[in-house]
Formats: C-alpha cells, structure tokens, sequence
C-alpha cells in the first residue's frame, strides 16, 4: 500500500473514533441523536473493516473494543484505595428534619446548602479513568473491595472509554450507578420469555445479574445505562472543584452521564419539596428510583462533617415507601368483567405495600398464572404502583410448601355456570355467557352509572350486587323503572338513600349523546371515541344506522372499533334497551354546555384544585371548544390552569415560560 493511502486510512481511522464517540455521547449520554442509526451503523463497520485490515492499530480504547476476548474464570477482587460508603436513610420527615439539625450543627452554621439528586435502584459501581482513558471498573463488595467487571462495563454505551475534552485529571474515579431502562429491561424480559428463557423480576435484578456475566459479549447484548454521582480516588487535588452540583457539571463535560434531575436546595422546606415532586413523578420516570440523596454541596463542608462508622455524616437518602413486598397466597379465584374477561386474581394474607393493604393481586391472564406458575400457599412479591392494580410478581420458588398444585383455569364460569371460551391468539379467556351471566351484567350496570357516564352517584357494587341478585335489574333500563319500595327495602338503604338514588337515576336522563355511547359499554368504545362518534354522528338514530364504512369516517375510529359497533349495534337485544332507554325519558344533548370558541391547535394542562369547577369538568369545557388537554407540562403546552395546591406543574411550565392562568382566566378564554 502506498504511503498516501496509508495516511490517509490513519486520518480517516482517527476520525471515525472520533466522530463515532461523538455520535455515541449525543445518543447514550445527552438522549439526543445526531443522526439516524443507520449512518452510525455504516461508520462503525466502516471502522471494522479499517481494523480488519490494519489489527496493529486498535487500542483498547477503540470504540470496536467495547467487547471484549474470553469469558473470564473468575472475577479478580479489586481494593477500593477510597472506601464505597454506604448512605443512611431517612423515612420519615422527622430524620430529615433530624439530618439538617446535624449538619448545621456540625458546621455551626444557620443555613446549609444541599444537592439533591434521585437514588436511582441499580448496582454502585466505581471506574477508574487514567489520563481520560477508563482502565477499570469494579462493583462495590463490601466498600472496601469489590470485584473486576471491567470487561462488562466497557460494553456499556452510556459509559465512554475515554472523557472528552482538555480539562481531564490524571486519575478520575467516577462513582454513580449501573441501571436498566424500564422500557429496556421489559424488552429484554419479554425477549427471554419468547426463547425460554428466565426473567427478571425488576430492572434492579436485571442490571445485576448481567454485571455479574463472566462472558462479557452476554453483557454485551444487555442494555445497561449509568449515571454518574460520586467520586473515589483523584490525582491531582487540586483539578477539584468547590461542591458537588459542580462536580457533576463538571463530568457532563467530560461526556459522563448524569442525571438532570439535580437542584441545589437552601432549607428543609426545599429538602421537602424536592422529595415530594420527585414522588409525584416517580411513577413516570424512564427508570426506577427508591428515594432522593441530599449531600451537602460544599465539599470543605463535607470534610468538616465527615463520617460514623462506614457511611457519610454529609449524606442521606430519603427513601419512597416500598412497592414491592412478600405475603403468601391464600386463594386463587377468577374474576369475571364487564366484557366477560376471565381475569385470576391471587387473594393474599394481608400486606403492606407503598402504605396501603393488600390483599388482592392481579394474575392477568392464565398464560401469566402458568408462565409464573403461581400456586396456592406460594410466597410471592406483590408490586404495586401508582394507581395501578398490586400484581404479582414473582414466585419465591425456594418457599414452596410441600404438596401443592399448579393452576387449572376453570372451564366453567363461576358465576353463571357458561363455559368460559378462549380464542386462539388472545391471551384472555371469556365467559360466553353474555348477559345471561350475572357478573357481566353487574359490572355493565356499574360501568352505565359512572361518574364519566351516565353519572347516577350512589349507584355502587353493593346496590348493583343486590338488584342483580334479586332480579330486579336486569339491563340498564330497568334501572329507570325501579320505584321507591323496591330500593328501600334493599339491604343497606334508608328510606333517604332510596330517594336519593331515585333522583340520581331521575338526574341522570338529561346527558348528552357522548355519555350515553359510552355508557353502553360497547367493546373498544372509550370516552374520547364516544365523543367523535357523537361529533360525527350527532344522534343515537344515525349511529345505530351507521354501516362499516360510515364508521371508519369518523376520527380514530379503525377496523377493530367499527367491527365492535356494527356488532353490537346488531344484536337486536341491545337495540332494543337503547329504544327502551330513550321511551323512558333519557334525554340527549349534543353537547355539554354551548360555546362558540374555538381553541383546537392548543393544548392545556389542569392542575391543582380549581375554585368552582372539577378538574374533570374543565377538561370537558375545554375539549368541546376543540382544545387538547394533557397530562403533563412540556414546551408544547399553550397554557397551564393552575388551581390551589399546585405543584410540581406549576414549577414546571414556570420553568419552560408556559402561560400560567386561573380557572377565571380559562373561562375567559372559553368566553364565558
Ligand atoms: O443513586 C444512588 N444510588 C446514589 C448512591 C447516589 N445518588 N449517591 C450516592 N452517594 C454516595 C456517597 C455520598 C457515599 C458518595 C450513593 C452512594 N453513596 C451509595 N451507593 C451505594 C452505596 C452507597
């Protein structure tokens, strides 16, 4: 090969490193590509063939080298020359008010500043950058040594070979965390499940287990992130800067990771605020946290305060109450919808879990019980979410009592005795009872009366259960021809609450035509597809006359929600409660309310307590005049209304300069 051409390879092999770590740090680091993955992918085997050719020019810290050779044997122990501490906890407000006392006792000062930051539930882990190129990395252990994983943690993208830019120490040891993307470790989970694989039970485990690969290119193909938050050994002392918070901008720049939910924070009040607006966006973040850490910020302040026994005096984490807990299964019953869904529920001794009391947790479906094989007398972890429904997660296998039985879905419905049908691709098993099945037919009332349809308040399970029972209901109508005795004499009813519902049901006929389609609790008809459909059809005549094609006009209606109308529409027992219902007096309205404004393009976010109006009356005010309402605060929001009690929201959209008002100001806008 010619001199040139050899020169040239050199120049183009040094910026195919260069650019490719660049295309790297935007994606994995700043969550913001450059350009599609296609041109990365044809850089990078670019710089495959270039290596392919010329062997002598990798270096270990070649992009391509992220890999690496053998399995090992072994973990070799590395010595921690700086201890990995480990953080107290604060679970309560009391050893957070506790926390602030210390250090600013211990600094005799009035006023401490902090840095907040999340606790993100992964695996600590502490690698060691020579002259910007990492040259090791090794798990906690015990604090004092902790094991070599060098090799898999150089397969993690998110982690760079080498730090960028001019301002780099000679020795640099960065402390954060190995974790697993929510969205990443329930793709990986369902990869393994789909190749028979075993599962995780949470990212937590996932991240762990796969640290713990001796053969790295398994590691390789796990998708693991980190975030940067601590630091170990540093040569020389003095490239360190003044606090932590500048700390961290100061690995940003050396194209580490770190997390942007981070604030300096001046009082206990602020301490409080950052843990509470964290919790209230726990649930949606992109990864798990179990808490938030406070460090003081100053790192001459956290010499001052220094240390007890193996944690910092300067540090704590303030945990989020658990999701996840263990209780033994008692039972396992099924449980039969609106729709007819089979649905296994675990019935559980009573369990504790993110401060409420458990005693139900969703199985899914049967593949599920099968697939996690759940058996009566099993210890199991219960996760609950959110607001979401407890599910359980895992089966502690190693608890199991002698003599027990895997699950049989029952092929009978245990309420009505239909057999229970399962359609081949669909992962749940219905009653084919229809109406005829009670519990069907309860949960079809309860959904009928809901707030968000035909709002009839005091109309609960209890009723619903005994009308059923008692055969006084059977379809919606005959809700609309009850009289007083009949009411009265239920269980539970006082001669008030039986004229109390009676109103409720008599209220309940003025609606308007999108509540009322909902109501019918037509399979794959929502709340916002039964208002375009009442937008589109304008009354119950034309939709009940609507063909397949007719349907597929209307907005976000497809093939799989205009089959479910046709459907039903043609069954001449649901036509003839609709006709039913109408004769008895159910009025309907196009829509709620009348306004002329029209604000579609913008989209408002509701938060807080507003003076006169609910929150969910709002949302409609706004949607009748065309407006998107979302959930959270973001660039795209027009306006944010802001009621009492606003919280993290307001923050936000102050933060982002998105137009605050009042529910007053909103009305205007509506011109009312
Ligand atoms: O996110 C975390 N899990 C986290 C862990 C964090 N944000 N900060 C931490 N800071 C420390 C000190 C203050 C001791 C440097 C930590 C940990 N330690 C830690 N992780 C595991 C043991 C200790």
């Amino acid at each position: 090969m010619s001199k040139e051409t050899i020169e040239s390879q050199t120049k183009r092999y040094q910026f195919l490193q260069t650019e490719l770590a660049r295309l790297e740090h935007a994606y994995y680091v700043l969550d913001d590509p450059l350009v599609p993955d296609a041109e990365y992918d044809r850089l990078y085997r670019e710089l495959l063939e270039i290596e392919n050719r010329h062997p002598d020019w990798i270096r270990p810290d070649s992009l391509s080298q992220r890999v690496g050779g053998t399995p090992l044997k072994d973990f070799a122990s590395v010595r921690h020359a700086v201890p990995m501490l480990s953080l107290n906890n604060a679970f309560e407000d009391a050893d957070l008010v506790a926390f602030d006392r210390r250090c600013r006792e211990g600094l005799n000062r009035q006023q401490v500043t902090y840095a907040g930051e999340l606790k993100f539930d992964g695996l600590a882990i502490a690698l060691r950058y020579e002259r910007g190129i990492l040259v090791q990395a090794a798990t906690r252990g015990d604090g004092s040594s902790g094991e070599d994983v060098t090799a898999n943690i150089r397969t993690i993208r998110a982690i760079p070979l080498k730090l960028l830019g001019n301002n780099i120490p000679e020795v640099l040891e960065v402390r954060g965390e190995v974790f697993m993307h929510r969205h990443d470790f329930e793709k990986m989970n369902q990869l393994a499940a789909k190749q028979g694989e075993k599962e995780f039970a949470n990212p937590r485990n996932a991240a762990a287990g796969s640290l713990r690969q001796l053969d790295s290119k398994i590691t390789a193909k796990r998708p693991l992130s980190f975030f940067a938050y601590g630091l170990g050994v540093l040569e020389p002392n003095s490239w360190l800067p003044k606090s932590h918070s500048e700390l961290l901008d100061r690995y940003l720049q050396l194209g580490l990771p770190v997390c942007s939910e981070r604030a300096v924070l001046d009082s206990i009040d602020q301490l409080r605020q950052f843990y509470q607006a964290i919790g209230l966006k726990r649930e949606s973040l992109p990864y798990e946290i179990d808490g938030v850490v406070f460090k003081v910020n100053a790192f001459s302040e956290q010499n001052t305060l220094g240390f007890v026994s193996r944690a910092p005096r300067f540090a704590i984490a303030h945990k989020y109450p658990a999701q996840e807990a263990l209780t033994t299964v008692l039972g396992i019953d099924v449980q039969v919808g609106r729709t007819g869904a089979i649905t296994p529920v675990a019935r559980l001794a009573p369990v504790e879990v993110g401060g409420v009391t458990v005693t139900n947790a969703t199985l899914h479906n049967e593949d599920e019980v099968i697939r996690k094989d759940v058996r009566v007398g099993d210890t199991v972890s219960v996760r609950r979410a959110g607001d979401v429904i407890p599910e359980v997660v895992l089966v502690i296998k190693d608890k199991r009592p002698k003599h027990t039985s895997a699950f049989v879905m029952p092929l009978k419905c245990p309420i009505c005795g239909s057999h229970i049908e399962r359609i081949i691709d669909e992962a749940v098993a219905r009653c084919s009872g229809g109406l005829f099945c009670a519990a069907q037919r309860k949960q079809a009332l309860l959904h009928f009366a809901q707030r968000r349809a035909m709002d009839i308040e005091g109309l609960g399970d209890k009723i619903v259960d005994q009308l059923v029972d008692r055969n006084l209901v059977r379809t919606p109508a005959d809700l609309y021809r009850l009289g007083f005795n009949a009411l009265a004499d239920l269980e539970r009813m006082g001669s008030k609450s039986a004229d109390n519902l009676l109103q409720a049901i008599e209220f309940s006929k003025k609606t308007t035509l999108a509540r009322f389609i909902y109501a019918l609790g037509i399979r794959h008809v929502g709340e916002s597809t039964s208002k375009d459909l009442s937008r589109y059809f304008g009354s119950m005549a034309a939709l009940m006359d609507a063909k397949l094609d007719d349907l597929l006009m209307v907005n976000d209606v497809g093939p799989v929600v205009a089959n479910s109308l046709v459907s039903f529409m043609s069954e001449s027992h649901n036509r003839e409660v609709i006709e039913q219902l109408l004769a008895l007096g159910i009025s309907l309205n196009q829509e709620e309310g009348s306004v002329n404004v029209d604000l579609s393009g913008l989209t408002f976010v509701i938060t807080g307590t507003l003076p006169t109006l609910s929150r969910d009356d709002a949302k409609g005010l706004l949607e009748l005049a065309g407006a998107k309402v979302a959930g959270s605060v973001s660039k795209k929001t027009s306006y944010l209304v802001a009621g009492d009690d606003a919280g993290s929201k307001l923050d936000k959209a102050l933060e982002l300069g998105v137009n605050v008002i009042d529910e007053e100001g909103m009305l205007r806008l509506l011109g009312k």
